[in-house]
């Protein structure tokens, strides 16, 4: 069919930047007139002649307002002179998946339609997020030049005579003809290209007997949670088809929903608890695990819900990466975790001998690195964890390796962790997050902590609580020089570090649709005493964070609205 695309006027949108991960909004707002279509037209804009005959792909984690997004972005696409779109089912494919399409593929790029952990529904918020040749998420340069194209645009191109209605609910090729060249839509199984990377990095007939037990050893149970999002359709294929988990008594809430069931799509132990409690009341299971929205984050837990902090599963991952065929066959090259992320994998580091980098935070300074080939490895403390093998963080690929650990040490979670510890001393860590303060008062609180910081006395001084006492050594807001194109990245966190090591980090989330997220990071080592409970430990040094931050004074907020 030969159509035609038409140029439409607009007006710009305050307040399009792309925050840590992508545009995070409100449904509401994606959904006014021209919102939407005026943010994936900038996308194109940035990448100019680049994207005359280009192939990109495009998915996400089916929340709601997805399949809109989809038809403005066939339709704008189309319009704009791209040769092909690769289209998963339904419009459904996790972050890794897109990642690993990309490079697999080999195409120019990916729009990934997804606001990750936050909730979904029609109340809640919906994202967009462009992704570059390596499979990763768009560096800095990219997203501010995007942003430059939402403050200055006039028109978009799209083709609005393509008929995109229920285009993606076949799988297949189809071709039109836009304005006499040839734009093609194929619409592809969203597991087939990452269910084949899984396994060849992971020995699937070692997983499968673990999971399904043999004559020589017992059954391993998991439960494993997909929360109602993206990974639920992955771990269908991985789990209950290729490695032989039940379906009824190894996975739950399997079915990905546009509003999540109404459940806050976050793998921690406040959003997952009922994962906890499930684990809790059934000590048959060996680990349970929970994914995010979009499939990147993943949380592990072992028999009686005994909780692995991320900083510590990077550690333990990085500690035993010869058992996975992938790392036997490529070598293991750096490490690397974001700032605010616990020191533990550091020692792992120095003691194999590794590269390792401290990053900002967000998945997208990790990339450079990795195709440098200067990093294997690296995790976030807010449930992220990754290697090179795509460009974006990865659940269910942190829990097959962890599998994998299991299966070769033949050890709980618990004791895997404990003789950890024993080795390399233990990062006691915990996140505050105050979710939706008020910007203005969350802003006056980091300039007042950047004050703290000018006034340069703050070093030097001894803070106590309650009979614990803390001298700081340094103090200051975190810059990050990339190592491989030198770009600088600053104010990515104020940090106060303490002559012992213990490190209180401030910064707020670039991740939220309305209002402002403080984060409070608090981290203490400590070589011995490694048995503690983490937040009878670092209550002390907590007490202190609020008060040399004011928190209180500053949001009137008198505890915070999740701890991890
Ligand atoms: C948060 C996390 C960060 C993560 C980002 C995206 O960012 O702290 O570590 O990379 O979310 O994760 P912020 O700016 O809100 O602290 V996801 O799974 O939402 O893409
Ligand atoms: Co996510």
């Amino acid at each position: 069919m030969e159509l035609s695309s038409v140029v439409v006027q607009t007006t710009p949108f305050d307040g399009q930047k792309p925050g840590t991960s992508g545009l995070r909004k409100k449904v509401k707002v994606f959904m006014e007139k021209h919102y939407t279509e005026n943010f994936v037209q900038s996308i194109f804009n940035a990448l100019g002649d680049k994207v005359k005959g280009s192939t990109l792909v495009v998915g996400g984690d089916g929340r709601y307002f997805s399949k809109q997004a989809t038809n403005i972005i066939i339709r704008i696409a189309s319009a704009n002179g791209v040769g092909k779109l690769i289209i998963g089912h339904l419009g459904i494919l996790s972050t890794p998946a897109v990642s690993c399409i990309i490079r697999r593929r080999n195409v120019l790029g990916g729009i990934v339609m997804t606001a990750s952990h936050n909730p979904g529904g029609i109340q809640h918020d919906f994202g967009i997020k462009y992704n570059i040749e390596n499979g990763g998420p768009a560096p800095d340069s990219v997203t501010d030049a995007i942003y430059e194209h939402t403050k200055i645009i006039t028109e978009y191109k799209t083709t609005p005579a393509l008929e995109t209605d229920r285009l993606i609910d076949v799988l297949g090729s189809t071709t039109y003809k836009v304005d006499g060249r040839d734009f093609v839509v194929e619409v592809i199984d969203p597991t087939i290209d990452y269910v084949g990377l899984m396994k060849e990095i992971f020995n699937f007939p070692k997983l499968r007997d673990l999971i399904r037990g043999t004559e020589k050893r017992p059954q391993f149970h998991v439960l494993i949670d997909s929360m109602n999002g993206v990974t639920g359709v992955y771990v269908r294929r991985i789990f209950v088809e290729e490695l032989g988990a039940s379906p009824d008594h190894n996975v739950r809430r399997i079915v990905p929903l546009d509003n999540f069931g109404e459940i806050h799509p976050d793998p921690n132990l406040t959003y997952a608890k009922d994962l906890v409690d499930t684990v809790k009341a059934n000590l048959q299971y060996n680990l349970g695990a929970a994914f995010d929205g979009d499939g990147d984050r993943n949380m592990i837990i072992g028999k009686d819900a005994f909780f692995v902090t991320p900083s510590d599963s990077l550690a333990v991952l990085a500690n035993n990466l010869d058992c996975i065929p992938y790392f036997q066959k490529h070598g293991v090259h750096g490490f690397a975790r974001s700032m605010p992320t616990a020191a533990a994998v550091d020692r792992v580091a120095e003691k194999l001998g590794k590269e390792m980098f401290e990053v900002p935070t967000g998945w997208k300074y990790f990339g450079n690195l990795m195709d440098a080939g200067r990093l294997s490895l690296c995790g976030e403390e807010s449930f992220g964890t990754g290697s090179d093998h795509l460009r974006e963080k990865d659940g269910i690929w942190a829990v097959l390796a962890w599998l994998s650990v299991i299966e070769h040490k033949n050890m709980s979670v618990e004791d895997i962790l404990k003789e950890h510890w024993k080795i390399y001393g233990r990062n006691y860590f915990t996140r505050y997050d105050y979710e939706e303060c008020d910007s203005d008062a969350a802003n006056l609180m980091m300039h007042h902590l950047g004050q703290l910081l000018a006034s340069k006395d703050i070093v030097g001084k001894s803070f106590a609580s309650s009979g614990k006492s803390y001298t700081v050594r340094k103090a200051d807001n975190f810059s990050y020089e990339d190592p491989i194109d030198n770009s600088v990245t600053k104010n990515q966190g104020v940090r106060i570090l303490f002559e012992d090591g213990s490190r209180l980090i401030y910064r707020l989330s670039g991740t939220g649709s309305s209002g402002a997220t403080i984060r409070v990071y608090i981290d203490s080592y400590e070589k011995e005493n490694i048995l503690a409970d983490a937040q009878d430990m670092l209550k002390p040094l907590v007490e202190i964070g609020l008060q040399i931050s004011q928190l209180k004074k500053f949001t009137g907020r008198e505890a915070p609205t999740v701890i991890t």
